[in-house]
């Protein structure tokens, strides 16, 4: 297996990095397509805990390449700061590269998306991680984004900046009456992080070719999720970019040949950060529970994520959209000790069973969840180093999800450890 792709199949924070991390091992190549430091992946290495942004997984071996590709957008502050955050710890970023194509957040990105969503009416508020992701992809669709290769060459900087500046100055003052920025101040700082990024940039799309023909292995890390895609997910609460497996391609320059396999992560119950409608959202104490039990908080902005039972109408459509060939389940551990587990197995709609997750969201808002009712285990998982060895209540839940989805369970995540994982399969 050349290449593989591992995706986010419900809102984000299903613990890809946790999983992308673990494959890593068997990589050469890990490399970011989409998003930018909105992105919060955790992985535990022998007791330490690292909170990654931008930079891949892979970043904690040694000697894995990894890449930061064309399709994402990258606030260089913020790559600077991960950068020496993780050379303090004694990580070192000497196999980091940066896609030359890569588009670049700017101060003004970061302060329009804040001021931009303080704007809206609130119910069409989207609960950004105001890390400046959407204004970013709004000028490279627009087609005024500053790149990575522009950033680097100090005339074309100048000048983009310059006529950006002045096209968001007049939106700053006359729309949100806020002050403008400084020219000269905010290019004398860019031009100082330009200068130590520099020996990160290179054309990316390349090594992820070489790589793959030469017959070595490439892993894509995806970042949020399926559901948040900016075509599939639950438009308008959504992020910008394309989360689901057909962004990794676009994302880091390969054609979809290049990629072999696709795997989901999931979690074993829902969360999700941000607004919008959730349908198995848990609004009571179990909810609470789930939260606390599984410090469900995000890692990007500390926001209590809210949390709901396992929804096979997602994964089903998560399964569909994003080709997958097997999943992950993670967290498996916080639901030990819960008398009861709940599967939503369909929508029902106005009186009406449906099994498609819908486009609509006033549609999906009425959606009422059909459940089916598991035992729960009592007995705490993270021991488990085998399949046999989990309790069989929670043998028969993962069952149940891998026949109600048609998806193969390839991997379970009992804790956050690299030893707290169960393989199946190759
Ligand atoms: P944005 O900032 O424009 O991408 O926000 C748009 C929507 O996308 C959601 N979003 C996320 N959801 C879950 N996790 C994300 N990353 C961080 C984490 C989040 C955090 O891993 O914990 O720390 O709060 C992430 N990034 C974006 C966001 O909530 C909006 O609904
Ligand atoms: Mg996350």
């Amino acid at each position: 297996m050349s290449s593989l792709v591992v995706v986010g199949a419900q809102w984000g924070d299903e613990g890809k990095g946790k999983i992308t991390d673990f494959l890593a091992e068997r990589s050469d190549v890990v490399v970011r397509a989409q998003g930018g430091n909105n992105a919060g992946h955790t992985v535990v290495v022998e007791q330490e805990e690292y909170k990654l942004h931008l930079i891949p997984s892979g970043i904690l071996y040694k000697d894995k390449t990894c890449i930061i590709g064309n399709g994402v957008v990258v606030d260089p502050k913020a790559l600077l700061e991960e950068i020496d955050y993780l050379e303090a710890r004694g990580i070192s970023t000497e196999n980091l590269f940066l896609s030359d194509r890569a588009h670049i957040i700017l101060p003004y990105h970061q302060l329009l998306d804040a001021l931009a969503e303080k704007r809206k009416w609130e119910d069409q508020q989207i609960g950004t991680t105001q890390k400046g992701i959407g204004p970013a992809y709004m000028d490279k669709t627009e087609r005024s984004g500053i790149r990575i290769c522009d950033f680097m060459d100090e005339q074309v900087f100048r000048k983009k900046l310059e006529y950006n500046l002045k096209e968001k100055n007049l939106i700053l003052e006359k729309i949100y009456g806020v002050k403008p920025f400084d020219l000269e101040q905010v290019y004398i700082e860019y031009r100082r992080y330009a200068k130590r990024l520099e020996k990160y940039v290179t054309d990316t799309t390349i090594i992820v070719y070489d790589t793959i023909n030469s017959g070595q292995k490439v892993l894509f890390e995806g970042a949020q999720g399926t559901l948040l895609d900016i075509d599939l997910g639950t438009y308008p609460f959504v992020t910008s970019s394309h989360p689901i497996s057909g962004g990794m391609t676009i994302g880091t320059g390969v054609g979809p040949t290049a990629i072999n396999k696709v795997m989901g992560v999931v979690k074993a119950y829902t969360t999700r950060v941000g607004k919008g409608p959730f349908p198995t959202e848990l609004k009571n104490e179990i909810g609470d529970w789930i939260r606390n039990k599984g410090h469900e908080f995000g890692t990007t902005t500390g926001r209590a994520r809210r949390c709901g039972w396992f929804d096979a109408v997602i994964l089903k459509y998560a399964v569909r959209v994003n080709g997958l060939n097997s999943i992950a389940v993670t967290k498996l551990d916080t639901l030990a000790g819960l008398e009861k587990v709940k599967i939503c197995v369909g929508y029902e709609l106005n009186g009406k069973r449906i099994k498609d997750f819908p486009a609509s969201l006033e549609t999906l808002a009425k959606c009422v969840p059909i459940y089916e009712e598991l035992p729960g285990w009592g007995e705490e998982i993270r021991d488990a180093r085998t399949y046999e060895e989990l309790p069989m209540n929670a043998k028969k839940y993962l069952e149940r999800i891998s026949n109600l989805c048609d998806v193969e369970i390839n991997i379970i995540s009992i804790g956050p450890k690299r030893a707290e994982t169960i393989v199946q399969g190759e």
